[in-house]
């Protein structure tokens, strides 16, 4: 069997650009060889997704002649290797993201030309790839962009789901759900490599050697097992700094099928068993912060955290002649949350059980090794596995946590005695309701840092979640505020505006985001006010395209953009969105003739497919939007618009047009948020709330530059604890009684009044998210947000702000600080 290492050791490719050529003739000739011989067509036969296929491969061998010789000369220099291990890569479309990356845009837009063929028509073939759900996904994908940007020699880990993020379509207002297919037309990124692949095993039981110790080994004979496959996608740094790895993988059934059955006649019982093993690669998790307690989905966590440690520890012992004890030197690697944690019991069997590593001296090892992020503090999203489950699929490393789990309380109990309270909290096993493995402790017991995902998060997960952990391992848990690439979300989805920034502050910017700081007194230049304004305006103009031929709604390019663009969930508050347009709705009928700034709502976002509360939000944002669409008296003042459908794509498209950014959760319940810092880039104002990373937006653009209203952490705490009264808030305030009165009228479905007592009901009773708390501070605040959108100057010098603050939020900052304080690698920058 060959190994990756072992092609990749193979002096095939020497760094070869200097032949490759990246110049416009070189190029439309290696296109048209690819069209001819990959493609297997002609100029005139050629769609525009076959150009789109001939590019990506034409673009693919610049990128290979870095991929091979760095990732070899990596492992030559004997250089740490971060391992990113995440369920989700929300990577979106590469073309653009690795012509650009090269440097190639030009040569690659005149190429096309020569051609015929337009490079934004060819890109608009690629599919979005969405192996994600939402901000946890497309961070995993901004930092395998930023590693690389940063020559940190490092592998993203995950599953190459078949079908990604189902698709959403908005029928009569409702979310419907259809399967997505981005392999339908193949991948020309990718490389199959289907001789790199491990043995993944489930179920069965474990034996002993007689007079064996409680450490010792132990011998696994599982019940059943499947392949996992490797196909890897080069991940190519900003001017191709370094060429990096994401190594997904496939499930492949040992047995192709069972050829007894087949030829008695059971050909659909013969194909039976390799469906059911291949299906832990068929779907992602759509999932985003809900419970997923299925069995299939811990197949999915073992079967690529155990293919992933299979993969680097063999990759290890034969860079490093077989010394596993050097691991923590050499490896780093991230859990990107629970969803990979089962790899700290994987690590520990292959060393102790297959390695003969003694257990005090793996343990050692193992937590040197993983460091472990938190996204959430929501208990729905914590993940805990029932015991009799882990017991039955994975009965070794079962055994391995009831073990770590003894120790870990015994030491507890030795520096704290008599302490049950702390031992209950801090152990592996929750026993309350049904025994469950504590999927986070065991992430934060079996890791040397621990890391939240913005400040005030990091405070919380300290403060409450882990605060024991917190008291017995001072120092462990850190925090590291999300980055965004700017590539892709500024230099990409908003080349008017790089332009501009590139003009007025010099190409050091495409480098260095802090040089946007240089910004700062341009924001009360009259002149460059007008250019920034011309730049939103012409990406405005777009996106009203967009919207016209998506959903048929028109919209003034010259109203406010107000967007709000996320998944649907309670606690990020679309509700309360909507329940304020509705308000405003009223208040432009019943005094139309006022001065009132024209306004764009702009929503987008999925719900996932079971969470019906969610659903019905989206169908009341749609109601709203018809009735308020199609009523003359508040034409030209206000208008709603639901795009279908979210994914990077569309955010590429709406983020450089939007004016204002909605960031509204309830406070202490978004852990940080990465749109809010997308937005702010683009020159969006926030309004939101001290939640999340919104903090540290505040910090740097100032309070004058943003929209800061309601509870805070600390009130929201005290309010659910006294028991809130939304029936006393509602009262107090006529606006929002007056709205929920019409929704409970059936104003918004007339045909079925009691579409939205789902809603109203949970508004009149507990509230938990605190929508009626804040609308008024809200309603209050959007009228100042008017008010400023009524002085351009004054909204300019704002937005201009914002572009000129933010590039602290650059995932190179947010990687640099993960590189120096969690994986003690260097970075080149
Ligand atoms: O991770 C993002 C943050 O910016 C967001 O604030 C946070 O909500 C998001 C279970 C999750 N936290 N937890 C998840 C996703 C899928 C799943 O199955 C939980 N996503 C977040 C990046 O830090």
């Amino acid at each position: 069997q060959t190994t990756a290492e072992q092609s990749m050791a193979e002096p095939l490719a020497e760094p070869q650009t200097a032949r490759r050529g990246v110049d416009a003739a070189t190029l439309r000739a290696d296109i048209l060889e690819k069209l001819t011989y990959n493609v297997g067509k002609n100029l005139v036969a050629a769609n525009p997704h076959d150009w789109f296929v001939a590019t990506a491969l034409a673009v693919r061998d610049r990128i290979l002649d870095n991929w091979l010789p760095q990732t070899r000369a990596a492992y030559a220099a004997h250089r740490k290797q971060v391992y990113y291990l995440s369920l989700e890569f929300l990577i979106g479309r590469l073309l653009a993201d690795n012509v650009s990356n090269l440097e190639m845009t030009e040569a690659v837009t005149e190429a096309l030309t020569s051609l015929g063929a337009e490079y934004d028509a060819v890109r608009g073939q690629e599919p979005d790839a969405a192996l994600g759900n939402g901000g946890l996904g497309r961070l995993a994908a901004c930092f395998m962009e930023s590693m690389a940007t940063l020559a940190i020699p490092a592998f993203g880990y995950g599953i190459r789901y078949d079908h990604g993020l189902f698709r959403q379509a908005i029928v009569g207002g409702v979310q419907q759900e259809y399967p997505e297919d981005w392999l339908a037309f193949g991948n020309p990124w990718e490389f199959a490599r289907p001789e790199i692949a491990y043995t993944i095993g489930f179920g069965g039981h474990v034996a002993a050697a007689e007079n064996a110790d409680d450490l010792g080994p132990r011998v696994w004979t599982p019940a059943e097992t499947v392949d996992a496959v490797a196909y890897d996608t080069p991940v190519v740094g900003w001017r191709a700094a370094q060429v990096n790895t994401l190594r997904l993988w496939s499930a492949r059934s040992p047995e192709i099928l069972r050829l007894e059955s087949f030829n008695a006649g059971d050909h659909v019982g013969a194909l039976a068993d390799r469906v059911r093993l291949e299906a832990v690669s068929k779907v992602l998790y759509p999932s985003d912060e809900t419970p997923s307690g299925q069995e299939l989905r811990l197949r999915q966590e073992f079967f690529f955290a155990s293919a992933s440690l299979q993969d680097l520890v063999k990759r290890h012992l034969r860079v490093y002649d077989g010394d596993i004890r050097s691991l923590p030197d050499r490896v780093a690697i991230q859990l990107n949350d629970t969803h990979p944690a089962i790899s700290i019991a994987e690590l520990m069997r292959i060393m102790v059980d297959l390695n003969g590593v003694p257990w005090e001296e793996a343990w050692d090892l193992t937590r040197r090794t993983f460091s472990y992020t938190n996204h959430t503090l929501l208990p729905e999203a914590l993940e805990t596995w029932p015991v009799p489950l882990m017991e039955r699929l994975l009965p070794r490393q079962m055994q391995i946590i009831y073990m770590i789990n003894a120790i870990h309380l015994d030491e507890a109990d030795k520096a704290h005695p008599h302490d049950t309270r702390l031992l209950t909290s801090i152990s592996l096993i929750e026993e309350s309701h049904g025994r469950k493995v504590r999927m986070g402790h065991l992430a934060v017991v079996g890791s040397h840092h621990v890391n939240g995902v913005s400040a005030l998060h990091t405070n919380l997960l300290r403060k409450t979640l882990f605060s024991d952990f917190d008291m017995l391992f001072p120092g462990k848990i850190v925090n590291k505020t999300n980055g965004i690439t700017f590539r892709r979300w500024l230099q990409q989805c908003n080349p008017r505006l790089t332009a501009l920034l590139v003009e007025a502050v010099g190409p050091e910017v495409l480098d260095r985001p802090d040089v946007l700081e240089k910004l700062r007194p341009l924001a009360s230049d009259a002149s460059f006010q007008t250019r920034f304004m011309a730049v939103k305006r012409a990406n405005k103009v777009s996106l009203a395209r967009v919207i016209q031929d998506r959903i048929g709604v028109r919209v003034d390019p010259s109203a406010l953009f107000d967007v709000q663009i996320k998944r649907i969930h309670e606690y990020k508050r679309q509700l309360l969105n909507v329940l304020e347009t509705i308000a405003l709705y009223d208040a432009i009928r019943a005094d139309p003739m006022q001065n009132w700034s024209p306004r764009v709502k702009i929503f987008a976002g999925k719900a996932a497919a079971s969470y019906h509360q969610a659903k019905l939000i989206i169908r009341l944002a749609n109601d709203v939007a018809k009735l308020v669409n199609n009523d003359p008296v508040v034409r030209g003042r206000l208008k709603v618009a639901f795009l279908p459908n979210y994914n990077v794509t569309l955010a590429e498209r709406i983020i450089p047009a939007a004016d204002l950014s909605e960031q509204i959760s309830t406070a202490g319940m978004e852990a940080s948020g990465t749109g809010n810092m997308k937005l702010a880039l683009n020159g969006a104002l926030t309004i939101g709330t001290m939640d999340g990373a919104n903090v540290e937006i505040f910090d740097r653009v100032g309070a004058d530059n943003i929209f800061i209203f309601g509870l805070t952490t600390e009130d929201v705490a005290e309010r659910r604890q006294h028991g809130y009264d939304a029936g006393a808030v509602i009262a107090a305030s006529p606006k929002l009684s007056q709205v929920l009165e019409q929704i409970e009228g059936g104003v918004f479905s007339p045909d079925d009044r009691d579409r939205y007592r789902p809603i109203t009901q949970a508004m009149r009773g507990g509230d938990y998210f605190l929508v009626t708390a804040d609308f008024d501070s809200y309603w209050n605040t959007q009228r100042q947000v008017a008010e400023v959108w009524r002085q351009p100057e004054v909204w300019a010098k704002s937005a201009i702000l914002n572009t000129a603050n933010v590039g602290w939020f650059s995932a190179d900052r947010a990687i640099a600080e993960y590189a120096k304080d969690i994986w003690n690698v260097p970075v080149n920058r």
